[in-house]
């Protein structure tokens, strides 16, 4: 069964937007802003209704640069994550329940304190490259297997 979340980070270089995530799936993690697409939502409405609901700001364009496919070893659920890039939002982040946002410089990611599988595809992300992915976690959320490849198309 596969369940499709999305995830946006917002990139206004030198600096990129995270959130410490406060509490659920991948919690005490800095990430981007995002989560489930509810049933008659298109995927890029879902990313902008996530970012909106947890760091305040409107995004308006955005665009897709990689889809990656998790999967919990022992767990038939395959989580599907649409990663999206805005280069640009309104308004002032603001602290939300679910998300403490900051601003990091690109040469000062966290990525001790995010998912182990982040370190592999931000690279890509802030080159404006397109990707594919899978990995595969245990329980421990250590990586078990994965794969990466830029492509041309998603
Ligand atoms: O709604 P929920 O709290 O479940 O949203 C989970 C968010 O976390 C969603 O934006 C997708 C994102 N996410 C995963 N797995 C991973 C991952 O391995 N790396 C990153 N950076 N984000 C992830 O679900």
């Amino acid at each position: 069964m596969k369940k499709l979340q999305t995830l946006c980070v917002i990139h206004k270089h030198p600096l990129v937007l995270l959130g410490m995530k406060k509490r659920g799936f991948g919690v005490g993690r800095w990430n981007g802003f995002g989560g489930k697409v509810q049933p008659g939502e298109t995927i890029e409405d879902a990313t902008r209704r996530e970012v909106k609901e947890e760091s305040g700001v409107d995004v308006r364009e955005i665009e897709k640069l990689g889809i990656i496919e998790f999967e919990f070893k022992g767990n038939p659920e395959i989580l599907e994550v649409h990663i999206f890039r805005a280069l640009d939002f309104y308004g002032e982040p603001v602290e939300s329940e679910e998300m403490r946002p900051c601003w990091f410089a690109v040469d000062e990611i966290p990525f001790a304190a995010m998912w182990p599988d982040d370190i592999y595809w931000f690279p890509l992300f802030f080159k404006g490259k397109k990707f594919r992915g899978k990995f595969l976690f245990d329980d421990a959320h250590n990586i078990l297997e994965h794969t990466i490849a830029e492509v041309k198309l998603l």
